[in-house]
């Protein structure tokens, strides 16, 4: 439908553009950068760096960010805020206390204040005063604020539009953890992510500013190895003069130490519009997003809360968003999601440029499309589905009829590597981490101690959309265990025009449970050693399409290593203070029959 210019430039200055400065566009160059130092309500001085359009013709929100990744560094020419850059807003980056520009000192997510106490701090206090100062006291602002951030920088938007300043009017935590224990980057499900919490750790609280640990090794599958027991790390690197490890060592349980950190025990209504956003293959914090979404939305009569997925890994959507790996998905998906969802969002609230925003905006992998739905997981009760282990190694969507078990032996001396080796460190120039995880899984497929059940190739295409599970029936002959469960697509041996996707096995989803806490995750308790239990795996959310030709794989193993420090798999209280004679092979069984049917669920809301 075409229509003449002047009566488009007559709708759009009605409906979408509220004034004439609107007009207006700006590159980064035109951006004036400032330094200040904003004093906390405390005294502290919190480093911070603006940008600010030099002839803009009228007021402008501000777009912040508080970071431990050095405000100073930060520039305004990436794609990230580029649509942002363009309309002309003024952007904030402010160092975190105790990193970088910033006095004071860093705790790693500082536990929120108890509000009875006088005088204390947190990360919500610290975006509030400088919010306030912002408002106050930068020109040319229109009085209202809005917090981005990925990360670290997207759990200190969380955190500040938990309880915010009244100017703080729109927030999008982006990849934001929510309760390190159960899930993120620190632990799953109490399991611990051996490499990641070893090198974030020390990277973060070993000096002032990112500082990578030197392993001066190539591999680190066989650097964890021959590190041995946790108890190592403080005996050999450490020496228990990094916080964050002591911590790991004194709290292996989802005690108060970990409630007290986690955002979810701060959720109660959302008081200001948020935006969460995750990636589908986010190899750090794929579930904060999910966590955060579903807790807050449950209490959210005013529809404040938002959902945007998409097919990226840690932070995807800064960048084109094109590619993952082998995988492409036909469109420049971080591109879109900026300016089709992001750029909107912030406008609508900071510009008053109504728009339409939708409620959860999701890319279904496997088909690479875009969908829009009310709620997640959306209302279609016709979508659920179950798929059930079979002996002989299959897959089916009927339930077993006879059938029995799988075993193998879980040896932790030889422990399954989580990805192809050599593993570099997570940040290491060239570190394949950002995509391992839609790294080919037939690496070790076929191995003695990973089991497999396969589909025969779909005559239909399927798509699973909603929350997935896996229900395990399973038993140890040790008396604890971790369970790893995988849900892959496999492709078939011949892809036109991808000679390269041949047979290839994408992780789609996958988790790791820690069986000492199938109870819940306060007390850990020993297995009965080769007893059958039922272990609920959380796989999280799904929105995939297993297309025509393809087949759908479940993988279980009792290894991933180093991401997962390995379990003794015999019961010790604390694995971080296990010897080295606490580790022990064991028979692991998967059960497969009528009365203990092991499966994969996919439920929709
Ligand atoms: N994944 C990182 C992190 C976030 C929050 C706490 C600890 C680590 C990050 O990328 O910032």
């Amino acid at each position: 439908m075409g229509y003449p210019p002047a009566v488009l430039a007559a709708a759009l200055t009605t409906v979408f553009l509220p004034d004439a400065r609107t007009f207006q566009t700006f590159q980064a160059s035109d951006y004036v950068r400032t330094e200040h130092r904003i004093k906390a309500r405390d005294g502290v001085e919190l480093f911070t760096v603006t940008f600010a359009p030099r002839n803009a013709n009228g007021p402008l929100p501000v777009l912040m960010t508080r970071t431990p990744y050095n405000a100073g560094s930060e520039g305004i020419g990436s794609p990230y805020l580029s649509e942002f850059v363009r309309d002309g807003y003024v952007f904030c980056f402010q160092d975190v206390r105790g990193h970088y520009g910033s006095g004071g000192t860093f705790v790693m997510q500082r536990p929120m204040r108890d509000p009875r106490v006088k005088g204390a701090v947190d990360e919500a206090t610290d975006a509030y005063d400088t919010v306030d100062w912002l408002v106050k006291k930068l020109p040319g602002t229109n009085g209202k604020v809005g917090m981005l951030g990925i990360s670290y920088d997207g759990w200190t938007a969380l955190v500040a539009g938990l309880d915010p300043h009244p100017a703080l009017k729109a927030v999008s935590p982006q990849a934001a953890p929510v309760d390190m224990w159960e899930n993120d980057d620190f632990h799953r499900n109490g399991a611990f992510r051996l490499s990641y919490g070893f090198e974030y750790a020390f990277s973060m609280e070993s000096q002032r500013g990112f500082t990578p640990f030197d392993f001066k090794a190539a591999d680190m599958y066989d650097w964890y190895l021959r590190l041995g027991p946790l108890s190592n790390v403080d005996g050999r690197y450490f020496k228990g003069q990094i916080p964050t490890w002591t911590d790991f060592v004194e709290h292996p349980d989802h005690d108060r130490y970990w409630l007290d950190r986690s955002a979810v025990s701060w959720m109660k209504k959302p008081k200001i519009p948020f935006l969460f956003v995750g990636g589908w293959w986010d190899q750090e914090d794929p579930i904060g997003p999910y966590t955060a979404y579903h807790t807050l939305s449950k209490n959210d009569p005013d529809g404040l809360v938002r959902l945007a997925l998409g097919p990226w890994n840690h932070g995807g959507w800064a960048g084109k968003g094109d590619v993952l790996g082998p995988f492409s998905f036909g469109s420049d998906t971080g591109a879109t999601f900026r300016a089709d969802v992001q750029k909107p969002f912030f406008d609508h609230y900071l510009k008053e440029q109504v728009t339409k925003l939708d409620r959860c905006t999701v890319f279904r992998t496997g088909a690479n499309a875009w969908q829009k739905y009310d709620q997640w997981p959306p209302k279609k009760k016709d979508r659920n589905a179950t798929l059930y282990l079979q002996s002989g190694g299959l897959a089916l969507f009927d339930p077993p009829k006879t059938g029995g078990y799988d075993e193998f032996v879980s040896d932790p001396a030889k422990p399954v590597p989580y990805r192809t080796r050599p593993i570099e460190p997570h940040y290491a120039n060239g570190s394949r981490w950002w995509s391992w995880m839609v790294e080919d899984q037939r690496f070790v497929d076929g191995r003695p101690d990973v089991l497999t059940w396969l589909t025969e190739p779909l005559k239909d295409p399927v798509t699973l959309t909603g929350d997935a599970f896996a229900r395990l029936f399973a038993s140890t002959s040790g008396t604890d265990s971790d369970w790893i469960v995988k849900l892959i697509d496999v492709y078939p041996d011949t892809v036109k025009g991808q000679p390269k996707l041949g047979g290839y096995q994408l992780m789609v989803r996958s988790e790791v449970v820690r069986a000492r806490y199938r109870n819940g995750g306060a007390k850990a308790v020993p297995v009965p050693a080769g007893k059958p239990l039922k272990y609920d795996v959380d796989l999280h959310w799904i929105d995939h399409t297993f297309a025509r030709g393809h087949r759908i794989m479940v993988q279980v193993q009792s290894t991933w290593f180093p991401l997962i420090d390995r379990n003794p798999q015999t019961f010790v209280p604390n694995i971080f203070k296990a010897k080295p004679t606490d580790f022990h092979k064991a028979t692991q069984r998967v059960f497969q029959s009528k009365a203990m049917p092991s499966r994969i669920e996919v439920a929709s809301g």
